[in-house]
């Protein structure tokens, strides 16, 4: 007779952490639906979640571990022995070539899952290597680096679902269940604000699903975010909209941003973004004075891409400072910690800190380790270049280069040349599949899972984490399948220390700015030696010193919002700290984006569009794209034009199109999208195969990174690239080949003008 068993677990796939039901049968995972008896999610759950089965019992799931022969082809290994093997490859480099020569990356998939990403961060700081990489560096690095040059307030966020007024730009969390309206069931959190009287107001060149329910959406071209917020500081300081008394007790730098933004009118900035200056204007004494719960403000990955990432992220701090928009005294603590230490919040700033310059020096572009982390997009540059230092083993953890890192063929052509490439990832990915050895790892169902990787990212940026004191542990509900030899992603590492006789000290840091701000002392343990450790075992010791005892969490196995009374303290009588608004290395950037001559280079010929960023409801990255039960038979990414666009090039809607940016170009399939500006293109990233591939394009999609150099247009802090508002031609597939070749084998002959 067949068993079937339906029990609370928690979907790991964004960082949402959404509690669902999952349902067993007969030893397989069969169902996965909201929860409804889970008090943060009230039953709510995503396409990605729900085909949580699909993705347990995909056919291209790896069920052991491969390693690739002298041929090119992969057989199964056994774990243990693949770790045997990789230690000693990983000793030899070290005893060679030193400890650099070993790096470690990590992807999306490395931080849902806490015990994975801190046992790779233990390992490689045991090894003594500093080549430590996350995606951040390629994401939104500027958060970190803002937040060190403002300071943090130590009385924490304004609560969205309290709060009358938010200001979004960039982002779509309705979506990506990223920042700003909380990730747990964002359609219902949103909905909710708005019939409390919520006026959201949202900066992006598409209309959005957040767009479409905003009062005020705000459409101008790409890339002109930072002028647009510098523009609504200005309003609100001409207006005297701030707020002073905040400004006198806690804030310095104040006449220097007034001083810094002063040219940045809104004619000027209408003009600058092509917006009605009314609608600037709106929206600038809205965020200032609606309602008597005035919000915050968010940026996501589409004003990140732009390039200023830095700048934009601290304006928006500074916007968010000058209207005194953070917990004061006597307030609730809206993210108060669960799984993590309590803390006493207060109504006070943290100083700014040295935010980047130090530590590890590349040796290209002149960048360093930084509070965001070390500079990702150099990465290839580290293992391409000969000589001291050189990078010859990369262990990427739930990460995926070859679809996400940009300028592909950079990164095919660096991963080729590593002496050893290992990868842990659950099917043969892009980059598995140029890898040495694939280590297969349990998923999410058959380990244990608790919120913590949720709770923490708060530490990443105002907006994000969870907005109560809200936790969910669950055991594991499901054995890996039979037959099969998987690995605990965190046992790996423990297993190459053991091998390798490292000394193994796990840190499980509570702080932001790379552990440079901290709440609570950290959970330090030391690992040696103790193979025998389970999950269960050594998540309780990383919850050792959480608020709510672990075992206390675990009691209540649809999640629990704990009644935790944790009241924002008073300013500390001797506290002398201030948040500064006028930095001096971000403000002279701010001169030099207002220099940049944005009018000749938007006229520039030749690449008449902007493409940017956005993500799908259904994948995650490059994650879930091959799976039927989420692409519904369209496993590519479309180039998004608007129609009236399309209708000009004479482009039929699914017709196939080359996507030419000035480093390279790649093949798409046209769709229209009737909710973007006319002169700005679309697309996911982390679609496509290897460039050998491109002929596959109805398959596999393309690669996004490949139109972006690494060493053009730079941050000079992050070497984050400028991965939106690149500036493309679309042109009809068979009538460009030769276009395109051209391209492609003559980048130079098509150098970017100045700013675009
Ligand atoms: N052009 C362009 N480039 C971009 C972006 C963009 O929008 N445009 N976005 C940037 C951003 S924000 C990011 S975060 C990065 C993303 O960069 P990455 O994190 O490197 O890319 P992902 O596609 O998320 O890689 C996830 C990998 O984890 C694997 N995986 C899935 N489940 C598991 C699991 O349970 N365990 C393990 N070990 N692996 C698993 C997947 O198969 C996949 O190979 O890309 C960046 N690059
Ligand atoms: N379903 C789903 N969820 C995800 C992911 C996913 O792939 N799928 N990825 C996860 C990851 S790694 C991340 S980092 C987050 C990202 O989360 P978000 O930052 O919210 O990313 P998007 O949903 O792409 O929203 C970005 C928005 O920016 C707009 N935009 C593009 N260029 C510009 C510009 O120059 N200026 C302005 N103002 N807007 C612009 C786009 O039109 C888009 O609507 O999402 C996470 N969540
Ligand atoms: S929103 Fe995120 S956590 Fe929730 S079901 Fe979807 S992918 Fe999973
Ligand atoms: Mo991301």
């Amino acid at each position: 007779m067949s068993q079937t068993t339906t029990r609370p677990g928690i979907c790991r796939i964004c960082s949402a952490h959404c509690g669902v039901l999952a349902t067993v049968t007969d030893g397989t995972l069969t169902k996965v639906t909201g929860d409804p008896d889970n008090p943060m999610f009230k039953g709510y759950t995503c396409a990605k979640g729900r085909a949580l089965p699909d993705i347990h019992n995909n056919p291209r799931r790896l069920l052991h571990s491969q390693k690739r022969g002298a041929d090119g082809s992969y057989t199964a290994i056994e774990a243990g022995r693949a770790m045997d093997e990789i230690a000693t490859k990983l000793q030899s480099l070290i005893d060679t070539h030193g400890p650099r020569s070993v790096a470690l990356y990590l992807g999306t998939n490395g931080l849902p899952y806490p015990a994975s990403a801190l046992m790779a961060n233990a390992f490689i700081r045991a090894i003594e290597s500093p080549m430590f990489f996350t995606a951040n560096t390629i994401d939104q690095p500027g958060k970190q680096i803002a937040l060190a040059a403002h300071g943090h307030w130590l009385g924490g966020d304004i609560d969205f679902h309290e709060a009358d007024s938010w200001m979004l730009i960039g982002t779509n969390p309705l979506v990506s269940k990223a920042i700003g309206i909380p990730g747990q069931n964002p359609g219902q959190g949103l909905r909710a604000a708005i019939s409390r009287g919520m006026q959201l107001i949202v900066i992006d060149p598409r209309r959005s699903q957040t767009a479409a329910r905003a009062a005020i959406h705000i459409q101008p071209r790409p890339g002109e975010d930072v002028a647009i917020v510098a523009g609504m500081i200005n309003l609100i300081i001409r207006e005297k909209l701030c707020d002073r008394a905040f400004l006198d007790e806690n804030v310095e730098g104040f006449d220097a941003l007034a001083e810094a933004v002063s040219g940045f009118t809104p004619e000027y900035v209408a003009q600058r973004a092509d917006i009605p200056v009314e609608q600037l204007v709106d929206a600038a004494r809205l965020f200032a004075t609606h309602g008597t719960r005035p919000g915050m403000v968010n940026a996501g990955t589409g004003a990140n891409f732009a390039m200023h990432g830095n700048l934009l992220e601290y304006l928006c701090l500074c916007l968010t400072t000058i209207c005194g928009r953070w917990q004061r005294a006597g307030e609730r603590v809206v993210r108060p910690n669960t799984l993590m230490p309590a803390f006493t919040a207060k109504a006070q700033p943290h100083p700014p800190y040295e935010g980047w310059g130090y530590g590890e020096r590349l040796r290209v572009r002149g960048l360093t380790d930084t509070v965001s982390g070390m500079p990702t997009a150099a990465l290839a540059d580290e293992i391409l270049l000969p000589g001291e230092g050189q990078v010859k083993a990369l262990i990427c953890v739930g990460g995926n280069p070859m679809a996400a890192w940009p300028d592909q063929r950079k990164t095919l052509r660096a991963l080729q040349s590593l002496d050893l490439l290992v990868t842990l990832d659950t099917e043969m990915s892009l980059t598995s599949r140029l890898a040495d050895y694939v280590i297969a790892p349990m998923m999410q169902m058959e380990t244990p899972a608790m919120t913590m990787g949720s709770e923490l990212i708060k530490y990443y940026a105002s907006g994000t984490g969870i907005p109560a004191a809200y936790a969910q542990y669950v055991p594991r509900l499901l054995d890996p399948p039979p037959g099969s030899d998987l690995t605990e992603e965190w046992q790996f590492f423990l297993g190459l220390a053991g091998r390798m006789g490292l000394d193994l000290w796990f840190v499980n840091f509570f702080g932001g700015g790379g552990g440079r701000f901290m709440e609570s002392a950290p959970i330090v343990l030391n690992m040696n030696g103790d193979t025998d450790l389970t999950t269960e075992e050594l998540f309780a010791q990383m919850c050792s010193t959480s608020r709510i005892p672990f075992d206390e969490v675990a009691s209540h196995p649809h999640g629990k919002i704990f009644d935790v009374d944790a009241v924002v303290a008073p300013r500390d009588p001797d506290c002398t700290a201030r948040l500064d608004v006028g930095n001096g290395y971000l403000l002279t950037e701010l001169a030099q984006f207002m220099a940049e001559d944005f009018a000749s280079a938007r006229t520039e010929s030749g690449f008449p569009f902007r493409l940017i960023p956005r993500r799908h409801n259904n994948f995650m990255n490059s994650s879930g794209t091959n799976l039927a039960a989420l692409n519904r038979g369209r496993p590519y990414n479309p180039v998004y034009m608007h129609p009236d666009a399309m209708a000009a090039l004479g482009l039929p809607d699914g017709s196939l199109v080359t996507v030419t940016s000035p480093h390279d170009s790649i093949p798409s399939v046209v769709e229209g999208d009737d909710s973007l500006r006319r002169d700005v293109v679309a697309m996911h990233h982390a679609f496509g195969g290897l460039p050998a591939e491109d002929d596959e394009v109805r398959e596999r999609g393309s690669n996004v990174g490949r139109l972006v150099p690494t060493d053009v247009d730079y941050d000079p802090i992050t070497g984050m690239p400028r991965q939106g508002n690149i500036p493309v031609r679309v042109t009809r597939a068979e009538l460009t080949v030769a276009i395109a070749g051209h391209a492609v084998s003559q980048p130079e002959a098509f150098t970017p003008g100045p700013g675009s």
